[in-house]
């Protein structure tokens, strides 16, 4: 059938545009209050040594649920600071339970609202399981653009994805009120408002606080998710460890966050009817609570404004101390981390994400004359698009002037020579890669981009293939990060040997498994090393495993980099 495509995803591209701009007063306003709240939240818990936090949280746990829990949570928090991930739990801990509060402030009126009116319900319940199915990886996306990367649009999403469960747990307890209750209540003349609060509200509490469980435990799965925009904690230490291909790593922060999941799941399952409730009642250690957080906000708040120093209209104060990075396994991460170190930068933060947020980030920035910082590199689009300048590097942490190599697995040569010979002649400019990158940018597809580059060049192809044999349909699988750069290389090469007869695929992975997959030969090329200095950890874990072709591009530079209109010229400014 030959039926035009609906432009959902343009329609959709608009509304979300139009919705960026309309709102920006509202969305830097949430923006700001959820940054604030949950810093007061992060303040609050790192307030005094972690020992403090950990005995309230472990009697807390005893309270609500028996003095063996309670052993249980002291062991598991002692665990996870001696293994040195207790600021990351704090982050996390911090990030769950906003996301609670915001989820049970927004979702019970809801979910009462829904129980009153049918019309009302059949409106959301529909709303809820789109919400609920669709992959919580798209609320990301518009999110970045509404909220900027950071922690915020994380919550945000996390907020979206678990709030269905205390919504339909307030509706379904509510309709469970027994009807002979509720005419007796009638009868005895209630309002609308009594019943609701003497009568509904309390019967529905066990099913509602098992709604607000569920959500608090989706919550919580959402970290590692949200850390893909910039959200810190145990999810940002579980992405960056996967990323590097970090096995140990790994397991610390997923083992972390069991037990934070163990932890939260234990109080506030047994909120309602606290095991110990007659020693102490409830309204005792919840006032003590209250009173202990709203103590601890209001000191380290105080606190706080004693040690605001610094230059407010300095670049730092501007962009809050901030770098703006991208995937934390990138080499060029690890480049800013020991820029920071070697320049003294101590009070910055790198903000971990990914390419392209931190483009969507600067764009964002940009518009509007905003101070930013980011990593950058180039051959990049970017540099084209925006008028953009590095920060000098006296000390060269970012290794001045590189190439990136093409590397092939073992054996290929005797498995697919022709492939082996086009990948070990392929060799281009910035200026090729750049025609492909804005390509792609201004919106053609990658692999069109790539097949018109190369009939608009064959005479430089034409010298990549020279020689090799045809490939009659033999598979070949080459792995890329999905950086601006690798995409258009990737593309371009795998468009050659797709018409050298090879059947390609292309799989984007993070930068560790790319270097992994082609050590251990599941993958059979990449064209994205980017020596000496940027990927020398990854090129020295695996070079006894891999062949490396050499360049196939020379000349790139990494940096950060600044807007024009920002005025520091060195990273030594920074300080
Ligand atoms: N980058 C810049 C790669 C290589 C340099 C993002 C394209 C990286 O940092 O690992």
């Amino acid at each position: 059938m030959n039926m035009p495509k609906i432009p959902l995803g343009e329609w959709i591209d608009s509304l979300v545009n139009w919705i960026t701009i309309t709102f920006t007063g509202l969305f830097s306003f949430l923006n700001s209050t959820i940054e604030g709240l949950l810093n007061i939240l992060v303040d609050v818990l790192s307030a005094g040594p972690p020992v403090v936090i950990m005995m309230i949280l472990a009697l807390l746990v005893t309270y609500t649920s028996k003095w063996p829990l309670g052993i249980f949570t002291i062991i598991c928090l002692l665990l996870i600071d001696n293994l040195g991930y207790w600021e990351s739990s704090i982050q996390t801990l911090a990030i769950v339970i906003l996301s609670g509060i915001l989820t049970v402030v927004v979702g019970l009126p809801i979910g009462v609202w829904c129980a009153q009116r049918k019309s009302v319900r059949n409106i959301i319940t529909p709303i809820l399981d789109f919400m609920q199915t669709m992959p919580a990886f798209v609320y990301l996306i518009p999110a970045i653009l509404f909220f900027g990367i950071g922690v915020v649009p994380g919550i945000i999403a996390s907020f979206i994805f678990a709030i269905a469960p205390t919504i339909r747990m307030t509706i379904l307890g509510i309709q469970e009120v027994p009807k002979d209750l509720i005419e007796a209540s009638d009868a005895f003349g209630s309002n609308s408002s009594q019943k609701l609060f003497k009568v509904q509200l309390p019967l529905a509490t066990p099913t509602i606080m098992a709604g607000v469980n569920q959500s608090i435990m989706l919550a919580l799965s959402m970290v590692v998710t949200a850390s893909l925009v910039g959200a810190p904690g145990l999810g940002a230490d579980v992405y960056r460890a996967v990323s590097q291909i970090n096995v140990g790593q790994g397991f610390e922060a997923g083992l972390s966050i069991v037990f934070i999941a163990i932890i939260l799941d234990r109080i506030t399952q047994n909120l309602r009817k606290p095991a110990y409730e007659r020693i102490v009642s409830r309204k005792i250690v919840f006032s003590i609570l209250a009173i202990l957080v709203v103590f601890t906000a209001l000191i380290s708040e105080v606190k706080n404004e004693e040690v605001e120093e610094g230059n407010p209209s300095g670049v730092g104060a501007q962009t809050e101390y901030e770098i703006i990075g991208i995937e934390p396994g990138a080499g060029i991460m690890t480049q800013a981390r020991n820029a920071m170190k070697d320049y003294g930068l101590d009070n910055w933060q790198l903000v971990e994400g990914s390419s392209a947020a931190m483009v969507a980030e600067l764009k964002k920035a940009y518009d509007q004359k905003e101070l930013i910082i980011i990593t950058g590199w180039s051959p990049h689009w970017m540099f084209s698009s925006f008028d953009l300048k590095y920060l000098d590097d006296p000390n060269e942490t970012f290794g001045g002037s590189e190439e990136i190599h093409t590397i092939v697995r073992k054996g290929l040569d005797q498995d697919a020579p022709g492939a082996n010979t086009i990948l070990d002649q392929f060799f281009w400019e910035t200026i090729d890669m750049e025609e492909v990158m804005v390509q792609i940018e201004e919106g053609t597809d990658p692999a069109q981009a790539a097949e018109e580059w190369i009939a608009a060049h064959q005479d430089k192809v034409a010298q990549w293939t020279n020689g090799a044999q045809e490939g009659n349909g033999n598979p070949i699988k080459l792995v890329y990060v999905a950086w601006d750069t690798e995409i258009a290389s990737t593309h371009v090469i795998g468009k050659v040997l797709e018409q050298n007869g090879y059947n390609v695929t292309l799989s984007q992975v993070e930068v560790g498994p790319m270097f992994a997959s082609v050590a251990n030969g599941s993958a059979d090329a990449m064209v994205a090393a980017w020596l000496p200095s940027t990927h020398l950890e990854y090129y020295n874990t695996y070079k006894d495993d891999i062949v490396d072709f050499g360049p196939n591009l020379q000349g790139t530079k990494n940096g950060l980099v600044v807007p024009e209109y920002v005025d520091i010229d060195s990273i030594e400014d920074l300080k």
